[in-house]
């Protein structure tokens, strides 16, 4: 089976289901790891699921993705508007990333409106709540087998 795919999900993400519901929904992330992992399987891909709420372990998921991943599929939660290091990172490694969101940050407080992350990114899906990710994989796949 080639590399598997890297879905990396950065601080509070690890809340999701418990708080805040009117803007992230009920599911927990647990849930959205096994959503994932069932539709990655049905289209011949297998999945590594990560969340931390420290930085440089996002740095670290991401430097691992590119050594034994075959793509990026990121959801920086806050960091995509404060991190410098997450685009050193993604710009330092070899593999696609795309970015995703829950919500539409575009749509929200102005200091959401910049995203450190799009600018190392090949793309970003945002505001279809947990479906993001199942765009986000589907955008994932249509990179890596338009480069096979
Ligand atoms: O919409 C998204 O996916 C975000 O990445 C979520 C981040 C936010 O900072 C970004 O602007 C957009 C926040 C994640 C916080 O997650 C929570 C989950 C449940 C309860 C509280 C926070």
């Amino acid at each position: 089976m080639s590399k598997p795919i890297y879905i990396i999900n950065g601080p509070n993400l690890n809340l999701l289901g418990t708080r805040e519901p009117e803007i992230y929904g009920h599911q927990t992330l647990a849930d959205i790891e096994k959503l994932c992992a069932i539709a990655a399987e049905d289209l011949g891909y297998n999945i590594r699921f990560f969340q931390s709420n420290i930085e440089g372990e996002l740095v670290d998921f991401i430097q691992e993705a590119g050594s034994q991943g075959s793509v990026i599929i990121i959801n920086p939660a806050a960091y995509t508007h404060t991190s410098v290091a997450l685009y050193d990172a993604i710009k330092a490694v070899s593999i696609p990333c795309i970015e995703i969101h829950l919500s539409q940050p575009a749509a929200r407080e102005s200091f959401r409106r910049r995203s450190y992350v799009a600018e190392a990114a090949n793309g970003t899906i945002s505001g279809f709540g947990v479906k993001s990710y199942l765009l986000g994989l589907q955008a994932a796949i249509h990179l890596l087998e338009a480069s096979a």
